[in-house]
């Protein structure tokens, strides 16, 4: 298409992520659940522990916004589902448009924390990329109402794909959906029931896992004799392979102490799709692979090669 574009900017990835990094150091489990598994309640308790949304305490209130992190042109929403909830949502176009003007991220986080403490991997999106971003915040999670379990998620990643496809200056951009950890089962059933009309332009999954119930033994170890009482399935494992228009990039920290990093291994290898790429992150774990050198490198790369330069 155009002339190949300059190299990102590393220095002010690093320094962004440096500075940031004290909000993405979200702890995944809730140790003191682990009482509530001891007494036996996993059936009723386990949507405390599978979405520990008041990880940080103040994870409910407590929602940084974008201008403290810079990012001066964007819209703080409240989008509404089919079924009566309330998402919190933060839309932000990027100061300069240059690389990747005609894209929109679709960004679904990890299950501790809010849409908040992610805001520094959009900017740095926004500053590599010149696209623009959707960050949405699940049922039950920061400002959105309701309460978290499967089925509302992906409700709510429909409704955020929606609102991208009718919004008239999103409308006609490519659409790249991008999941970290819990995010990527998220993303992975949403891309796999969309495809089809083409404007989904790529899938990035980061440090994503087989299936919650594959999961459940080894993140929970009190648990594991419990994990066939698991309601919440996310088979990423089965729903991957349905998805054959889009391609996907596959983003895996191989010191991810909480998902193996093999998860990441035999999703790549069952995956169908015509064009996957793989990248690792040497010294990535499960919740700062984000701030590891070439992260941010890869996602140019794949958006670039795979999703601009496409037709
Ligand atoms: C995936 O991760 C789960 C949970 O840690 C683990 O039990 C399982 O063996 C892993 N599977 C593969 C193929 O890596
Ligand atoms: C680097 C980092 O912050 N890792 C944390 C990720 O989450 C786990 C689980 O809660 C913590 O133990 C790690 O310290």
């Amino acid at each position: 298409m155009s002339e190949s574009p300059p190299p990102p900017p590393s220095w002010s990835i690093t320094s962004i992520v440096n500075n940031t990094v004290q909000f993405l150091r979200l702890p995944v489990l809730a140790s003191s659940s682990l009482a509530v598994i001891a007494s036996g309640l996993l059936y009723f308790k386990q949507n405390e522990l599978i979405y520990p949304r008041n990880i940080p305490t103040d994870a409910r209130t407590n929602v940084p916004i974008p201008r403290q992190f810079g990012i001066t042109d964007s819209e703080d929403l409240q989008l509404p589902t089919p079924d009566g909830e309330s998402l919190h949502a933060f839309f932000m176009r990027p100061s300069k448009k240059s690389l990747a003007p005609d894209v929109t991220i679709l960004m679904f986080h990890g299950n501790a924390g809010n849409i908040g403490h992610r805001i520094p991997i959009a900017k740095v999106l926004q500053d590599v990329l010149g696209c623009n971003v959707l960050m949405l915040e699940y049922r039950g999670y920061g400002l959105s109402s309701g309460v978290p379990d499967e089925a509302g998620l992906k409700i709510d990643a429909q409704t955020g794909l929606d609102y991208i496809r009718q919004r008239t200056e999103t409308s006609n951009t490519k659409i790249v959906v991008y999941g970290q950890s819990l995010g990527g089962a998220v993303a992975i059933n949403l891309v796999a029931e969309n495809q089809d009309r083409g404007d989904i332009g790529g899938l990035i999954l980061e440090n994503t896992f087989l299936s919650i119930r594959k999961l459940i033994p080894t993140v929970f170890p009190p648990a594991r004799y419990l994990a066939r009482f698991c309601h919440q399935y996310w088979t990423s494992e089965e729903i991957l392979p349905k998805i054959t228009k889009v391609p996907i990039l596959f983003l895996s920290g191989l010191k991810d102490e909480i998902v193996p990093p093999s998860n990441m291994t035999q999703l790549f290898g069952i995956c169908q799709t015509e064009r996957k790429v793989w990248r690792t992150l040497p010294n990535g774990g499960h919740n700062d692979s984000v701030a590891e050198p070439g992260y941010f490198e890869h996602i140019h790369s794949f958006i670039t090669e795979e999703v601009v330069d496409e037709d």
